[in-house]
């Protein structure tokens, strides 16, 4: 049941219309109700109104593919009413052909994602002189983003709240060319070369013989993999940490992960790495949440996010990098170009360059969020691909894996893909192409297209030049780009390959020797996190282990974790009746990066939190209204449940609740209701704010809790109490701002 009024059929297929009839576009809502609070628009929601396709006035007669009216639409063509079926019947025929194909592959890794366009803005420009590219410096320029969020173990039906990595991919739509940065929620990585992702996914994807488990880590292949692969710490700490189940994509980080190049104008080239801060800080579910929300409302992830879309809460996050110039390369214990490694912040601060914004859904899944396709090979003039091993088998695999998933080299032209900049290329034909070109198709020629690539005799120098021969031309073109003068767009920038030795080098299928610390910044992540994120660590590590009968590969898991930490690897040892190896091979550092915690951010809000206000029979409005508007002028989301659906919600979907029992009918309800009194254990077990007001409240309190929080029944009284995260007063009205403040406060 919704918790909120929901509109009929009718009103729905009405309201679509208008928008459409608008060319309101990105603006359905988490339901597929249409809605209309998403932004007006940008030049990319601009460019995709032209493919939008809703029937225009004296269009509603149905049609065969190529506009043939149809009579009937309803039954096949049969010989008699009884009778058998025609295969001439080349109506129905379509119709099927149509489904029978209308899926495509789905990616074979983040198959699971959901999407939404927004806008990327210049805070504080990084200067034309570190990176040249536009889209990091011109502070007037609204970019339009599309990004996609992602699991990547599960299949396109897998649950949104499994333990697992977040792809976080950002599609810029930039005036020089699409960039995309395909990210994680993570910043770093389980391999280092992008020789070993294969098998790391094999590893991790469902086991050949039964396709088990869906959307978990938690198997025998995986774990095997992992005891095999010391490479794979770190990344293992963030997986098993909370950052492994975040409660919102909204409450995620996205990292770049790969190390990138900015090169400024004057020729100036430095390492980088792109981060995305979430405004409202990062914040995850627990693990009893989590396997809950599987079952409650498998989309949850996508719903919020199209929900706060909707509701013009709009999701947003500052973009910062960090840069390192090369010459620092060499002189850490760890490899810049090593994605197992992050660079701290201590070292490399933040750098804050722009805001981010989601405000538009999707209008139709397939044809944005199902078709877009990302490609780390994506990069505009000013920035640039270092060395970082596993980038540089990224960029030959995206764009090759499109060719399969997309059905042919055409992809760029599908609407979602297309750049909104004016572009010309003479890649041409193939399958399904959507665009038809005119004049010359090849390079040089004499039609003065596409100038910008070589120096050449062309139209536009003899149109300045009319007496000038052909060789005096070839010859001027020449040296302006000799000397940078006519050199337009991206060139790639020219590494002195012989730095660091990298041309005396032999032809070697291996990695820097620093890229083989792989236990320093585990054990650094350890160090740095809370204790409940360590306390999370240890059982999710128990819990998928206690899925690896294999008693082998849970002693070497011990073992790698005796490296990491050594209460870590107790708590694992103990719990499989296993020895910890008394030493580890090498040190322990006890170094700390406060940034790695989920926590570093530190952020108090209650924006687009979801608060739950439970209305009983005799509940009255005036008790609701206060906690309503505050929440909603700090845009939050209020939820009112009624007492009756509560069959249909659970406690795990919201943030926080509001239980107004004020008289003696709404406390008889709730006496007597289990499924209220199951929503305060469990609300107040997961230590989420619930408020509870006025005497009645209070014994309901009482009654409910009172094993699991003693501290509560000891502690409540007339006075405001907050314990354990449950708010009650028995004097004080849901409307004094006392108790309002003081739920307020435990929210953020
Ligand atoms: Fe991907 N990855 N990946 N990956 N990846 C894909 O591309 C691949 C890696 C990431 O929302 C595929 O279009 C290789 C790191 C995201 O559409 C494929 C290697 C990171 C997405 C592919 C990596 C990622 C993908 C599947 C090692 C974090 C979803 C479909 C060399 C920084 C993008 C597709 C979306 C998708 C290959 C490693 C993130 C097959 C070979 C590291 C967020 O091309």
């Amino acid at each position: 049941m919704l918790p909120e009024p929901s509109m009929s059929a009718i009103d729905r297929v009405a309201e679509a219309a208008r928008s459409a009839a608008d060319g309101i576009v990105g603006q359905s809502g988490a339901n597929g109700q249409p809605k209309s609070n998403g932004r007006a628009t940008n030049a990319k929601l601009e460019q995709l109104k032209q493919f939008i396709d809703y029937p225009k006035e004296g269009e509603n007669i149905a049609t065969t593919e190529h506009g043939v009216p149809v009579a009937n639409n309803t039954a096949w063509l049969k010989g008699g009413a009884r009778g058998p079926m025609l295969l001439e019947d080349q109506v129905a025929r379509e119709k099927v052909h149509q489904f029978d194909h209308e899926r495509i592959p789905e990616r074979v890794v983040h198959a699971r994602g959901a999407a939404a366009h927004g806008t990327f803005k210049v805070t504080k420009p990084l200067g034309r002189n570190v990176t040249a590219a536009n889209v990091l410096n011109d502070t007037s320029k609204e970019t339009p983003v599309f990004l996609r969020f992602s699991t990547v173990q599960g299949p396109r039906g897998s649950a949104d709240t499994v333990r697992d990595v977040r792809g976080f991919a950002v599609k810029f739509y930039t005036d020089e060319g699409n960039w995309d940065i395909v990210g994680n929620d993570v910043p770093v990585f389980f391999v280092a070369d992008s020789h070993r992702f294969i098998d790391l996914i094999h590893a991790v994807k469902p086991e050949p013989q039964l396709e088990i488990p869906t959307g978990q880590s938690a198997h025998p292949s995986f774990w095997d993999w992992i005891s095999l692969s010391p490479e794979s710490a770190h990344m293992n700490m963030w997986q098993m940490s909370p950052y492994g189940i975040p409660r919102y994509y909204h409450t995620m980080r996205g990292h770049g992960v790969n190390t990138y190049r900015l090169v400024g104008e004057d020729g100036s080239s430095r390492y980088v790495k792109f981060h995305f801060f979430p405004e409202v800080g990062c914040q995850s579910l627990n693990w009893d949440e989590a396997l809950k929300i599987q079952g409650q409302n498998p989309d949850f992830h996508r719903t919020v996010l199209a929900e706060m879309i909707d509701a013009g809460k709009f999701p947003r996050w500052k973009f910062a990098v960090q840069i390192m110039e090369e010459d620092d390369e060499d002189t850490h214990s760890w490899d810049p170009l090593d994605s197992t490694k992050v660079w701290p912040a201590a070292k490399y601060p933040f750098i804050e360059v722009g805001e981010l914004e989601l405000n538009a859904n999707p209008t139709n899944y397939f044809a944005e969020t199902e078709n877009v396709a990302f490609c780390t090979s994506h990069i505009v003039p000013g920035i640039d691909f270092s060395d970082d091993p596993l980038l540089q088998g990224r960029n030959f695999s995206y764009s090759d894996t499109q060719l399969s998933r997309l059905g042919g080299p055409n992809w760029h032209q599908i609407p979602i893909n297309r750049p909104v900049c004016p572009m010309a290329t003479f890649n041409r034909d193939g399958a399904m192409p959507m665009k038809i070109p005119k004049g010359a198709n090849y390079f040089p020629n004499s039609e003065g297209n596409a100038t910008n690539l070589a120096p050449t005799f062309n139209k536009a120098d003899t149109l300045t030049n009319p007496e000038a021969l052909p060789g005096q031309i070839w010859h001027d073109s020449a040296k302006r780009l000799a000397s940078g003068e006519s050199r337009q767009g991206f060139s790639s920038y020219p590494e002195d390959l012989a730095r660091l030795n990298r041309l005396k080098a032999l032809k070697l299928r291996t990695n820097g020797p620093k890229f083989a610390n792989y236990f320093e910044q585990a054990q650094i992540f350890w160090n740095s996190v809370q204790d409940h994120e360590r306390a999370s660590i240890k059982e999710a590590a128990i819990f998928e282990l206690s899925k690896v009968p294999d008693e082998e590969v849970r002693k070497r898991i011990v073992h790698l974790y005796r490296h990491i930490n050594p209460d870590l690897a107790k708590a694992v040892a103990d719990e499989f009746r296993l020895n910890v190896p008394t030493d580890a091979a090498i040190p322990i550092s006890q170094e700390t990066y406060p940034e790695l915690s989920l926590h570093y951010e530190n952020v108090r809000t209650i924006r687009q939190k979801r608060i739950a206000i439970i209305k009983l029979d005799g509940t009255p409005e005036s008790e609701i209204e206060t906690i309503k508007k505050r929440f909603e002028s700090g845009d939050a989301l209020v939820f009112i449940i009624d007492h009756r659906g509560l069959d249909a919600m659970r406690s795990t979907l919201f943030d926080a609740t509001f239980l107004p029992l004020t008289n003696e009918e709404s406390y008889r309800v709730a006496r007597s209701h289990g499924r209220v009194k199951h929503w305060i254990r469990e609300s107040t077990g997961h230590l989420k704010p619930l408020l509870i007001n006025g005497s009645y409240g209070l014994s309901l309190v009482k009654q409910v809790i009172t094993n699991e929080a003693e501290g509560i029944k000891a502690a409540v009284g007339d006075d405001i109490v907050s314990s354990f995260g449950v708010i009650t007063s028995a004097a004080e009205a849901a409307s004094s701002q006392k108790l309002v403040d003081a739920f307020v406060e435990a929210v953020a």
